[in-house]
C-alpha cells in the first residue's frame, strides 16, 4: 500500500508561483473534473488543483471511464489561457507528466498522439482537458490521471493496454513526490507555452511515439490507415495514405497497425 497522499508533504517542497498554491484534496470523489470546475465556478485562481486518492467516476474523452481506484492519483488544475493558446495546454500537460514520470520515477516514457503517456507502450497516465470559452474568457481545466499503485491484471478491460508506475519503476514510488513534481512541471510547461509556444510544440512533436509508423487511427465512425506523419502546431495529426492523399486527424485515436 502506498503512502497517504500528504498535503503538508507537498506544500513544504512545492516551488510554484501559482500552480498547486491553492490545493483542494478529496480521499476520493466522483471525478476531480467536475470538483474543479465547482471550485472555478467559485472564482478559484488560476493554478487551483483538485487532487484525488480515488475517483468513483473518472472520466476520458467522449465519456469513456477512467479507472482510479485506491493508491493512484487523479488531479485537475484550473487555467485561465488566451484563446490561441489551447492547443499548446494540450501538449503541454502530456510533456508535464512525462517528464514527471522520467524525473520522479526514473522510468522513460514516449507520448502517444494527442496525449497519453506510456511506459514500454503501455498507458501509465491518461490527459482530459475540458475547456469553457465565455466572453470574458476562457478557462481551461488539465486532468490527468497516474496510475502508481495500479494493478492492471485486476481490471479486464485495461490489462493489455495499461500499466501502472510502481510496476514499471520496480519499486514503490512516491504519490507525493509525484504530485509535487507534476504541479512545478505544470507550471514550467505553461510559462514556457505562454512565452515559447514552438517549443512546447517542438518537444512534443519530439517526444510523440508514433510518428513515421503504420498506423490505424479511429475518428468518430471511421477507421483510416496510413502512416502518422507529422502533427501540426494545432495538435492535429497528419496521416499519409499508401496512395499518397493525407487526411487532416484532429480527434482519434491511434494504435500501431498490426499488418
Ligand atoms: C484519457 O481518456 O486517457 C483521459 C483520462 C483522464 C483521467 C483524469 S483523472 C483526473 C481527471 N478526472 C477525471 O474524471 N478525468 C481526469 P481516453 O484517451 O479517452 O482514454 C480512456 C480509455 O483509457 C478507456 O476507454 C480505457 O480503455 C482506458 N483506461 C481507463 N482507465 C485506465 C487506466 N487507469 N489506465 C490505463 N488506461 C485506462
Amino acid at each position: 500500500m502506498s503512502e497517504p497522499i500528504s498535503m503538508e508533504s507537498i506544500a513544504s517542497r512545492l516551488t510554484t508561483n501559482f500552480v498547486g498554491r491553492t490545493i483542494i484534496y478529496h480521499d476520493r470523489v466522483s471525478s476531480t473534473m467536475d470538483a474543479a470546475k465547482e471550485e472555478a465556478g467559485r472564482g478559484a485562481p488560476e493554478g487551483t488543483a483538485v487532487i484525488a486518492g480515488a475517483q468513483t467516476a473518472g472520466r476520458g474523452r467522449l465519456k469513456r471511464a477512467w479507472l482510479c481506484p485506491e493508491g493512484n492519483i487523479a488531479l485537475s488544475v484550473i487555467l485561465y489561457p488566451d484563446l490561441v493558446q489551447l492547443p499548446y495546454v494540450i501538449m503541454g500537460s502530456s510533456l508535464a507528466g512525462a517528464r514527471t514520470l522520467e524525473r520522479t520515477a526514473g522510468v522513460k516514457t514516449q507520448i502517444k498522439w494527442p496525449n497519453d503517456v506510456l511506459i514500454n507502450g503501455k498507458k501509465v497516465s491518461g490527459i482530459l482537458i475540458e475547456n469553457n470559452v465565455r466572453e470574458s474568457g476562457v478557462m481551461s481545466i488539465i486532468g490527468i490521471g497516474i496510475n502508481v499503485e495500479l494493478d492492471p491484471d485486476r481490471f479486464p478491460d485495461i490489462a493489455s493496454i495499461a500499466t501502472g508506475v510502481n510496476r514499471e519503476a520496480g519499486k514503490p514510488v512516491s504519490r507525493n513526490d509525484l504530485i509535487c513534481a507534476l504541479l512545478i512541471e505544470i507550471e514550467r510547461t505553461y510559462l514556457l507555452m505562454r512565452s515559447r509556444p514552438g517549443t512546447v510544440y517542438r518537444t512534443w512533436q519530439g517526444r510523440l511515439g508514433m510518428l513515421g509508423q503504420k498506423v490505424k487511427v479511429i475518428s468518430g465512425r471511421t477507421t483510416l490507415y496510413g502512416v502518422a506523419e507529422s502533427v501540426a502546431r494545432d495538435g492535429s495529426l497528419l496521416l499519409r495514405h499508401p496512395n499518397g492523399s493525407t487526411t487532416i486527424v484532429v480527434c482519434g485515436d491511434v494504435s500501431l497497425r498490426q499488418v
